[in-house]
């Protein structure tokens, strides 16, 4: 049995981290988060330790560490995405391995900070990156790797995951700590796309707004008109107002829906991890590369052919 501490424990993602913790046969030792509404650990763990102080948590980890049965194996981090890198480097450094939310951080220099940190420590770091575990993407990945190697497929992805009011007086709406929606929420299918399709090749974006954001991608084997957006009005019409989310990605025509079947996706993922087979850093470049010079991108008219239907 592994023992755990969650940094961000009163979020909306932490319950699935617990839930992972627990269903993998782990103990969730300590939890910490500036807020103080997380009863739902009762539910799932209720003998954990809880703090509210950074300072607090992190003296108490380093009392665990006396004893090997106590010492925490993990640190799993839920807090806000600027949140991300000082976090795991704190993990790190209490002699943790670390698994945390996307988007690990927001560019590759603090990819390679974090791997300084990983040789001080001689600890590893794991992102959780879900998409790899569906399997309607590991079916299309199979397809992919099947097809005749000189096949480029004509890919039209579209990735709506609507969100009220709140979305944008949150941090999540403030680009300084979530790095704007294209980073927050894109970075799951840029990664996706490269984990089915191989290298990128070209990058252009066609639209970046606060809600919205849209481009054209090319790997290896794929080309590849991408929309985003949280704006519900966005949903197409057989979908609003019965469904708040709409994940199509649309293969020369055939269309393939995945919004359903990401419940039980952190479970997979710390099971991977738990087994050595875990993402680590460099599985994580590609995709905050990809957002790093998309963030940075100047929107420019995209050329015939490469423009989401919804933005032309
Ligand atoms: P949230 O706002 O609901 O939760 C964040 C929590 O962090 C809050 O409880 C907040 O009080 C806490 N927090 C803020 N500052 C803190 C600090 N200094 N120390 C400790 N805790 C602090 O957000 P969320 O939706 O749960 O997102 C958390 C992370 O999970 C983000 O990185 C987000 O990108 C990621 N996320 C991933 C998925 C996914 O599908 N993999 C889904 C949602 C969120
Ligand atoms: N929801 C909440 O109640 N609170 C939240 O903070 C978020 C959602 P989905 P997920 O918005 O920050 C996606 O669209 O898949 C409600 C991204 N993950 O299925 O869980 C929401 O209003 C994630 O990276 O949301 O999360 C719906 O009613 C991103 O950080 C319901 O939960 C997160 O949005 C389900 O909403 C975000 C993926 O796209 C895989």
């Amino acid at each position: 049995m592994k023992n755990f501490a969650l940094i961000g424990a009163a979020g909306y993602i932490a319950p699935r981290h617990m839930r992972a913790i627990k269903d993998t046969g782990n103990r969730l030792s300590v939890a910490y988060d500036i807020n103080d509404s997380v009863g739902i650990i009762d539910s799932i763990s209720p003998q954990s330790e809880f703090f509210t102080e950074f300072e607090h948590f992190y003296e108490h980890a380093h009392q665990l560490k006396r004893n090997p049965a106590t010492a925490l194996d993990y640190v799993a981090i839920c807090s806000p995405n600027y949140l991300h890198h000082p976090h795991i480097a704190a993990g790190l450094r209490l002699g943790a391995d670390v698994i945390c939310e996307k988007p690990l951080v927001p560019t590759p220099e603090l990819l390679d900070e974090l791997a300084l940190v990983e040789k001080e420590t001689g600890r590893r770091v794991y992102n959780i990156l879900q998409l790899r575990h569906h399997d309607a993407i590991l079916k299309l990945r199979e397809k992919v790797a099947a097809a005749p190697a000189d096949r480029k497929f004509d890919v039209e992805l579209t990735y709506i995951t609507s969100r009220g009011k709140w979305y944008m007086e949150s941090w999540k709406g403030d680009p300084r700590k979530s790095f704007g929606v294209a980073t927050n929420i894109g970075v799951h299918f840029y990664d996706m796309l490269h984990f089915v399709f191989g290298q990128l090749q070209r990058n252009v974006v066609h639209y970046s707004g606060e809600s919205k954001a849209a481009g054209y991608l090319e790997y290896e084997r794929a080309r590849v008109r991408w929309f985003l957006s949280i704006d519900a009005n966005d949903l197409p019409d057989a979908v609003k107002g019965k469904k708040p989310t709409f994940r199509s990605i649309d293969i020369s025509g055939e269309q393939l829906e995945f919004s359903e079947g990401f419940t039980e996706l952190h479970t997979t993922s710390y099971r991977e991890i738990l087994a050595g087979r875990g993402y680590g850093l460099a599985d994580a470049r590609h995709c905050i590369e990809t957002v790093n010079v998309i963030r940075t991108a100047q929107p420019v008219r995209g050329a015939a052919g490469e423009v989401h239907p919804f933005v032309a």
